[in-house]
């Protein structure tokens, strides 16, 4: 693997600089286009000291392509931006430090507390729209009791903190968890907590096939596939995440950690190449691995119910933000070595984007980042497994982004369960 070197620092330095007010680390962002702090929006005095104990940073750091940003993930950054020459994300304060150890340059820095007061456009209370974990719960048995025929609702597992992770099953034929020889499709949301829309996008999902279970394409997937839908894989890191009424940033499950840290990254936490590129062992970090493959209740309930289903054909883990259809591999860098599969998944994540509008890339293509959904999926049961990275700027888009992200994936979602019956039709 190739490792980061300074060569982009001897460019920045070489541009000419601005102005002499700015500071050098705006100055070094500015040379190299990477964005300096914002002037703050204006906020109460003190309205984000709840984040004064979080001793996360939100940084940018030179990466020019996807080996750097791997070993960015190496270092403990948990990346949440890709651009040109740099990336953004956050990283606690004494991998932080590391970094320039390593030689990585960091263009721009700023505490958790800050980036929370110029980013944050909404407080919860304006994002009534979304479903935390008891209106997701509700929304489901809702759904499931106004179409008694067509759905069953069931727990594939609890979490950490004993939650259900409530899964419906939208099959008129087969009902709880009854095996089925039909083909099979999963759709999750939220492994990752502060990604509240992808929850929305699963739950619109389901309520859209429901309402529209008469329409003849609707009625011909009800009729010949099994389809589940969990929106809501980490209950316990959502509830966390707004739990103080002000958005924690939290992407982990809520796992406490023997040295008091809170979670483990549940999309480094499968068993396919754990933690050996794009992850940290070190508990603090966003993209912890936990201390050992599917040691976490969330990932192993997943599992678990993977491996109960043979049916099971094709799998769509919702995260966001990128605007991105992601496919295997994510933890090497290396396409799938199956050509008929690689045609399927490279034809499929072309055809659900054409629906979003995002685009379709090789998920190590992004970055490599070992021990995820869609990889695990793949290996261990030959699903076609993807992950989208809905559109947005922010984790917190508002309310009015559901309608929008939930519109053309439902579009590409259906797509997706066109291709479920015979995915090697798409290779053909
Ligand atoms: O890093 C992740 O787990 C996913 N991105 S997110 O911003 N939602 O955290 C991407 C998973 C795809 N895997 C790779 N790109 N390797
Ligand atoms: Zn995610």
């Amino acid at each position: 693997m190739k490792t980061p070197t300074l060569r982009l620092l001897a460019l920045c330095l070489c541009l000419p600089v601005p102005p002499a007010a700015a500071s050098p680390l705006a100055q070094l962002a500015a040379a190299s286009g990477a964005p300096a702090a914002e002037a703050p929006a204006p906020s109460a005095p003190g309205a984000f000291d709840y984040l004064a104990g979080d001793d996360r940073y939100w940084v940018s750091v030179s990466a020019d392509d996807k080996y750097d940003r791997t070993a960015l993930l190496d270092a403990g950054l948990d990346i949440v931006e890709v651009r040109k020459g740099y990336v953004s994300g956050f990283i606690a304060g004494d991998a932080l430090a590391g970094l320039a150890a390593k030689g990585l340059i960091v263009l721009s820095r700023e505490p958790i507390a800050g980036y929370a007061a110029r980013r944050l456009r909404d407080f919860p209370a304006g994002d009534a729209a979304y479903h935390n974990y008891a209106e997701t719960a509700e929304a489901l048995r809702r759904l499931a009791a106004d179409n008694p025929r067509e759905t069953s609702l069931f727990s594939i597992g609890k979490t950490t903190e004993g939650r259900e992770i409530w899964c419906l099953r939208l099959n008129p034929a087969e009902k709880g968890e009854a095996p089925s020889s039909r083909p099979a499709a999963f759709f999750m949301g939220n492994h990752h907590a502060r990604e509240h829309l992808s929850a929305e996008v699963a739950l619109g999902l389901a309520s859209y096939l429901l309402a529209h279970k008469a329409d003849p394409e609707v009625r011909g997937y009800l009729d010949t596939l099994d389809i589940y839908i969990a929106p809501m894989t980490n209950p316990d890191g959502v509830e966390y995440d707004i739990a103080s009424g002000r958005y924690r940033w939290h992407r982990k499950n809520t796992r406490v950690n023997p040295d008091k840290t809170i979670g483990v990254d549940l999309n480094r936490n499968y068993d396919s190449l754990w933690c050996k590129a794009g992850a940290s062992h070190s508990p603090g970090a966003d993209t912890y691995c936990g201390p050992y493959a599917f040691s976490e209740p969330e990932s192993r309930a997943i599992r678990d119910f993977v491996l109960a289903r043979p049916n099971l054909k094709t799998l769509m883990s919702y995260h966001s933000y990128s605007s991105l259809v992601l496919y295997p591999w994510a933890g090497k860098d290396a396409p799938v070595e199956n050509e008929r599969d690689r045609r399927v998944f490279e034809t499929l994540a072309k055809g659900m984007a054409s629906f979003t509008g995002y685009t379709p890339e090789r998920s190590s293509d992004l970055y490599v980042a070992a021990g995820d959904t869609t990889d695990w999926a793949y290996a261990a049961r030959g699903v076609f497994a993807f992950t989208t990275e809905l559109e947005g700027a922010t984790f917190y888009p508002g309310a009015a982004a559901i309608e929008r992200a939930s519109a053309r994936n439902i579009k590409a979602a259906l797509y997706l369960l066109g291709a479920t019956a015979d995915p090697y039709a798409a290779a053909r």
